[in-house]
């Protein structure tokens, strides 16, 4: 699995290798982006963002929607996967063919064949909305990667190491930027940095990510 990336090879045609585990995709995602914008307007007709509460009981700076089978979702009861919006009561809209194929292909591309995301968890930053350091690890099959898909303004992302105490990097994450996150990397502590204001063709004044999971 992953076997010129993980031999310390240099990387090549665009693979960057970030550490162990954690492949970027620079611009992987940049030709699909609008398409993948008017995807996600079908969706929101569903199910909006929406700022959701912690188990601790503060409510998130970052909004978030779903779409899949599953869509990750917290509450005051705590952190799960779940197959209905408790918002609209209804299942999370289906994942569009475009999100998929983007999210197989960058999978496939960074050693991780047959990649079966059954859930795509939306974030959307404004300025100031930041996502604290935490793990990754609602989902069954920790031996799946995730795939983050960065659209709009340029964000600050954490990347730590195992423990919370690691002391993380910085990179700079930009509009079309795709990422692979594995192996030794996939329970890597993560977060985002406030958001700087700004204003992008693709989606005014915000930040999406669109991380695809396999949760069941
Ligand atoms: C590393 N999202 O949704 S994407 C998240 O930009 C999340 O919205 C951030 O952290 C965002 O949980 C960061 C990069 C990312 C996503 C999931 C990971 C990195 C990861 C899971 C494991 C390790
Ligand atoms: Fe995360």
């Amino acid at each position: 699995m992953n076997g010129d990336l993980l031999s310390g090879l240099a990387p090549t045609g665009g693979r960057e290798l970030l550490a162990e585990g954690a492949v970027v995709l620079r611009g992987f995602a940049a030709s699909e982006a609008a398409a993948l914008m008017a995807e996600l307007d079908a969706i929101l007709d569903v199910s909006p963002f929406r700022r959701m509460v912690t188990p601790g009981g503060y409510q998130m700076s970052v909004a978030m929607t779903n779409c899949g089978a599953r869509g990750w979702v917290t509450d005051r009861t705590g952190y799960r996967y779940d197959a209905l919006d408790p918002v609209s009561g209804r299942p999370w809209p289906t994942m569009p063919a475009p999100f998929r194929c983007l999210a197989v292909s960058a999978a496939d591309v960074a050693g991780y064949a047959g990649f079966a995301p059954d859930a795509c968890l939306i974030n959307r930053y404004e300025p100031g909305a930041r996502l604290s350091l935490h793990q990754d690890r609602n989902e069954r099959d920790l031996a799946a990667p995730v795939v983050s898909v960065s659209l709009g303004l340029p964000a600050t992302f954490l990347f730590g190491g195992p423990q919370r105490r690691d002391r993380p990097r910085r990179v700079r994450l930009e509009s079309g930027d795709v990422v692979v996150w594995g192996g030794p990397a996939r329970l890597a502590f993560h977060g985002i940095e406030p958001l700087a204001d700004g204003d992008h063709a693709l989606t005014g004044r915000c930040r999406i990510n669109l991380t695809f999971r396999r949760a069941l």
